[in-house]
């Protein structure tokens, strides 16, 4: 079979760069976008900015510390969404199997569009200009015959990187790379992958896979496909998203409430975080357990009125807890997940509900917080934190 033509593209400081373009006296500026106010987080910053070390998901004081004379932007969803729309309208001119994996940031499967629009790194190159030319805004891009490879190399030379990975070139270009560049080998695994000597992804190739599975069963067998390139995952075009969502499956079972409702909030934030970069507010919010005996239960909350805020998902989510088992049955599995998704709606005015939740549920949510904060340590209730550990 003809190796696939697969183009990643990801959008260089997205929401920065879309200030910068608004705002033209920003341009060469460190430019950090996030609330600016003691609990606020940073969504993006211009690469001048991350010369200082600020990055996303950091705490805006840290940011503003590391780095004083940066200039902050609210985050303006609507407009990201305007100029992603434009955006994608340029992807598909070339292919109709565009995935969409975040407002910034698409796989596109380019293997049928050689004979209309040329070789794939000329389709990628020509992108990557019209981009500029209709939007102003930079976009870096990686060519290769899967996906994995091809997200691997867009990331390698941005920002305005072009990457170009021949089939013939694969393990060449993954050998020398370190294992966390890998999909799925966040720092649990790396840290037990370098017990074994691994550190880079052709450490991980050269191990005899099994004792790969020996020592990490199934996964590890997939992992050492992968660090050989090998990934046959098509380039799914959306069927619209219904819903957003976070789900684990334990290898021990889950007895008391504690621990349960702190896994619930790893997955409440990585599933939030998921909801915002896609650009959307939820109205329902369903929690999923599985029982050890692999009965299966859902509970849905629908909320007054479509958020995106972390809190607020987590108080439903703690809320729709008390209406199962959890903490008098074993649980094996836990899953988050959000629906009824929509654009937020950026011209409301504060109302008195705001208010009323500001001084009720937001304050038990954060003695909640603090509960878990007590028995686990205060990693547990810094978003920040949790976020940046997104494997
Ligand atoms: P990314 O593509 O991860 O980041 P980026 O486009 O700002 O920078 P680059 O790709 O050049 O490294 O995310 C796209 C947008 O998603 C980003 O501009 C802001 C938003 N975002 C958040 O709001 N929070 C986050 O933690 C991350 C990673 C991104
Ligand atoms: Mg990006």
């Amino acid at each position: 079979m003809e190796p696939k033509s697969i183009i990643h593209l990801d959008m260089d400081a997205f929401y920065a760069a879309v200030e910068v373009l608004d705002e033209p006296e920003l341009k060469g500026k460190p430019v950090i976008v996030g609330g600016n106010h003691p609990r606020g987080v940073v969504s993006t910053c211009s690469y001048e900015a991350r010369k200082f070390g600020v990055h996303s998901a950091m705490p805006s004081v840290t940011a503003a510390r590391l780095c004083p004379q940066a200039v902050f932007r609210p985050v303006r969803m609507g407009r990201y969404k305007e100029m992603s729309d434009r955006i994608f309208d340029i992807f598909r001119r070339f292919t109709p199997l565009v995935e969409p994996l975040s407002l910034d940031e698409a796989f596109l499967d380019v293997t049928a569009s050689i004979r209309l629009f040329g070789h794939p790194p000329q389709i990628a190159a020509d992108i990557k200009r019209l981009v500029r030319s209709e939007t102003g805004l930079t976009v870096s891009a990686g060519v290769a015959p899967s996906k994995l490879v091809a997200k691997i190399a867009s990331d390698l030379h941005k920002p305005d990187g072009l990457t170009v990975v021949p089939p013939d070139r694969v393990r060449e270009f993954l050998d020398p790379l370190p294992i966390g560049r890998l999909w799925g080998v966040g720092k649990v695994s790396q840290r037990a992958l370098a017990v074994l000597g691994v550190e880079t992804i052709g450490d991980l190739h050269r191990l005899p896979p099994d004792l790969l599975r020996r020592k990490f069963g199934e996964s590890g067998v997939s992992l050492h496909r992968l660090a050989q390139g090998l990934d046959d995952r098509p380039v799914e075009p959306t069927r619209d998203a219904k819903s957003i969502g976070a789900e684990e499956t334990y290898l021990e079972d889950i007895r008391s409430l504690e621990p349960a409702r702190r896994e619930l909030l790893a997955l409440t934030l990585r599933a939030a975080r998921r909801l915002r970069r896609h650009g959307f507010v939820c109205r329902t919010v369903t929690l999923k357990v599985k029982y050890h005996d692999f009965k299966q239960i859902t509970r849905a909350e629908t909320l007054g009125r479509p958020t995106d805020d972390t809190r607020r998902l987590y108080a439903a989510v703690v809320a729709l807890l008390a209406k199962t088992d959890v903490g008098r049955r074993p649980v094996r599995l836990l899953g988050v997940s959000f629906s009824g998704l929509g654009l937020p709606d950026e011209n409301r005015q504060p109302s008195l509900f705001d208010e009323e939740e500001k001084s009720g549920k937001l304050r038990e949510l954060d003695r909640a917080l603090d509960r878990i904060s007590d028995k686990y340590g205060s990693r547990a209730v810094i978003p920040a934190t949790l976020l940046e550990d997104d494997s």
